[in-house]
């Protein structure tokens, strides 16, 4: 079901509300807050009271040049200030969790304690650990948050400024990498109602600039790719570089460009012990089932796996193993 199916449920949830809190999962990335943006210009004009909650300190290029564009339209507060703007009458207040529906992915999972009425808007797969309170709106066939946002926005008929339009527009191209991955007639009809309402995609491409040095740090992973079974990419990072978890994912985009490659797996340092995988599937081969022995998670496109105490060496056995396992032999 698309979200336009619970546009019901949402103005029921909407109209008892005084008070709403956005919240997406931490180290926001240009959907989770273009998304944020877009919910936030929607409240407004229900005229609700409306707060961004995030906690992150350090934040990727794009998400940084957007909290510095939105600084003072926006009112953004951390977790730890939430408590002193809720409505003394709690089912007045209603949080609203964007592209996540995990609580330990949340800055905060003591906010779902805090707040009674829930929705969560989001494209990731479910799974046991879901946040399952509340009105969960999933939508897997949505390239991410930021469509689903827009699509709402649009069956109100409502105006977004140029620069919220353009925001949300980033959020659709990061995710779909560029209008590759997940790309439906609905993504195309987001990206059209953005950029009639005043969406500028040379905006969007400065938003998505990247940083020059992390770009030739990535390349030192990407040169050493090597293909198996002739269409999956594995590229395994040196243990001198620690990647920023950003990069592993940008470097798995990077190699699903390339002809005949079906998937990428990346793995690499992100922290002191710390290894982290990132994948990502042109749809064929479900990435998901092979990281999930690995502790990992997603959807088929795109898959992420944490691995504390371990090595790299290791790691790259055990994904090799569960690649053999796994695969489908019929691409
Ligand atoms: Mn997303």
């Amino acid at each position: 079901m698309g979200i336009l199916d619970y546009r019901h449920k949402i103005n029921k949830y909407l109209r008892k509300a005084s008070t709403v809190f956005i919240v997406a999962h931490q180290d926001l990335d240009l959907d989770a807050l273009g998304s944020s943006v877009g919910m936030y210009e929607l409240l407004i004009h229900k005229r609700k009271k409306c707060f961004l909650v995030t906690n992150d300190k350090k934040n990727e290029l794009g998400v940084e040049k957007v909290l510095s564009l939105i600084k003072d339209q926006v009112e953004i507060i951390s977790t730890q200030q939430v408590k002193d703007n809720l409505d003394k009458n709690n089912n007045k207040n209603l949080l609203i969790i964007l592209d996540t529906n995990k609580p330990f992915l949340l800055p905060s999972e003591d906010l779902l304690k805090l707040i009674d009425n829930h929705i969560v808007i989001d494209h990731h797969d479910e799974n046991q650990q879901s946040i399952k309170d509340g009105l969960i709106i999933i939508d897997t066939n949505a390239s991410s948050t930021s469509e689903m946002i827009t699509e709402l926005i649009a069956s109100y008929n409502m105006k977004t400024n140029e620069l919220f339009s353009t925001i949300l527009l980033s959020g659709i191209v990061l995710d779909t990498n560029n209008f590759i991955l997940k790309t439906t007639a609905k993504t195309y009809f987001t990206a059209y109602y953005l950029t009639n309402l005043g969406a500028d995609p040379r905006k969007v491409q400065y938003l998505l600039k990247q940083d020059l040095k992390q770009y030739i740090e990535r390349q030192k992973t990407i040169t050493d790719v090597k293909i198996i079974y002739k269409n999956i990419a594995l590229a395994v990072s040196p243990p001198t570089i620690t990647y920023r978890r950003e990069d592993l994912a940008k470097i798995a985009d990077t190699l699903l460009l390339f002809n005949e490659i079906e998937c990428s797996f990346v793995i690499g340092k992100i922290a002191k012990n710390t290894i982290g995988i990132s994948a990502r599937s042109m749809g064929n081969i479900a990435i998901q089932n092979i990281l999930e022995p690995l502790g990992g998670g997603g959807d088929t496109y795109n898959a992420a796996a944490k691995i504390e105490n371990s090595s790299i060496d290791k790691i790259e056995r055990l994904l090799k193993k569960q690649i053999s396992l796994q695969r489908t032999d019929k691409i």
